[in-house]
């Protein structure tokens, strides 16, 4: 797909524009646009329509989001798309790819570890004020963008029928995995009989609250504003603060090999709860206070069995760059679960200790 036509698409004179390849996402293809007059910048993406079979969605829930803040609150940094010739929020090219077009965040970066616990609090803080913020607006409004996204029972099945048809090899290489995800099946269990109390709210979450789905202000250093918000769609509490223990309290990243590097750094732990709950606490319905801790439990599992399907499938979903990545991402999520479940009754405590301080 030549560049000019997606530039065209959007009113932009293709020789005015510089495109760099941009971020380190597993799904979109992302660029960055420059005014080679003027500098300005501006971020291009590719939506994976593939993952996002319905993006219309994804445009519907932003458009949704958006009106509510901007009625609400007009000054909340809420990035919504630029329109194309014809005034729509994606243009779709031969192949059938959605492109959309939105503003670009100058003076801040994103980062894919996360070097200090300041870090950590300041992030869990802006996606608990997009949550808090949006708690106003009727969650059932939104589409599930990828439906059945994080149902943990699901995720579990869709492991199991991958080992049904994975070549013996791969199964082979990665049969301690295999019997360690399917040793925890009662997690996904467990989370079931949360989601269907009553006290556990249908809320709007972002899902893939991941440390290098946010940015930071080069000045201040300070988290600025969530991005990548193709998820953003009902969903439970469990899923943000669970992506959240999934990438910050680690040293390293999910693509880290050398096992003895993944860690849970308490230090941490804390900060992200402390920043979150700073912001969510007066939200939470009790039964949510009482089952926090399950989060990081919850979603390290699930990265774990979905880096492990997508092994056993043939590497079909996540972008790789080596033959075995996913199982590598696999192993690296199992041992930070275990490193978690190590940590538990402290966490616990810990947790109750902010719930007092928020109180
Ligand atoms: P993916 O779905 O592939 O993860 P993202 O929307 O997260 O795509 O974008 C990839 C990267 O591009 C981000 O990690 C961030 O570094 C950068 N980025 C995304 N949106 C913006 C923005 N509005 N302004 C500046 N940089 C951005
Ligand atoms: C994907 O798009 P990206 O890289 O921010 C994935 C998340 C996973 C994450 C693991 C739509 O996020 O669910 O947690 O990779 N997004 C989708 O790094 O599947
Ligand atoms: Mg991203």
């Amino acid at each position: 797909m030549g560049l000019n036509q997606v530039l065209d698409g959007f009113g932009l004179e293709d020789a005015s524009w510089e495109c760099v390849e941009f971020g380190s996402g597993h799904i979109n293809n992302t660029y960055r646009l420059t005014r080679k007059q003027t500098g300005e910048n501006l971020l291009l993406q590719r939506i994976n329509h593939f993952v996002f079979k319905e993006p219309e969605a994804i445009a519907g829930n932003m458009r949704i989001a958006a009106d509510h803040l901007e009625a609400t609150d007009p000054d909340y940094l809420f990035l919504n798309a630029v329109k194309t010739k014809e005034g729509k929020d994606l243009w779709y090219d031969e192949e059938g790819f959605p492109w959309r077009i939105l503003p670009f965040i100058d003076n801040a970066y994103s980062m894919d570890e996360v070097g200090e616990a300041g870090q950590a609090r300041s992030a869990a803080r802006q996606f608990a004020i997009l949550t808090r913020k949006l708690a106003g607006l009727d969650a059932s409004l939104l589409k599930p963008t990828i439906p059945d996204f994080h149902n943990l029972e699901l995720r579990y099945r869709q492991f199991r029928e991958a080992l049904e048809t994975a070549g013996e090899n791969r199964k082979k290489e990665a049969s301690g995995e295999i019997g360690q995800c399917s040793n925890r099946a009662h997690l996904a269990e467990e989370y079931s009989r949360l989601i269907v109390h009553p006290g556990c709210k249908l809320r709007i979450m972002h899902h893939d609250t991941k440390i290098n789905n946010v940015l930071f202000d080069v000045e201040s250093g300070e988290a600025k504003c969530p991005i990548d918000l193709d998820t953003l769609m009902p969903g439970y509490i469990f899923s943000d603060l669970g992506d959240m223990v999934r990438t910050y309290v680690s040293p390293v990243s999910e693509e880290e090999t050398d096992l003895s590097k993944v860690a849970v750094r308490d230090e941490f732990y804390e900060a992200l709860y402390d920043g979150y709950l700073s912001e969510m606490a007066a939200e939470l319905s009790d039964f949510e206070k009482q089952h926090l801790s399950f989060s990081g439990k919850m979603l390290l599992y699930m990265q774990a069995l979905r880096f492990l399907t997508d092994y056993l499938q043939g590497d079909v979903y996540y972008k790789i760059h080596y033959p075995g990545q996913n199982l590598d991402r696999s192993r690296n999520q199992l041992k930070l679960l275990l490193e978690l479940e190590k940590k538990e009754v402290s966490h616990i405590q810990l947790i109750e200790r902010l719930l007092k301080k928020y109180r």
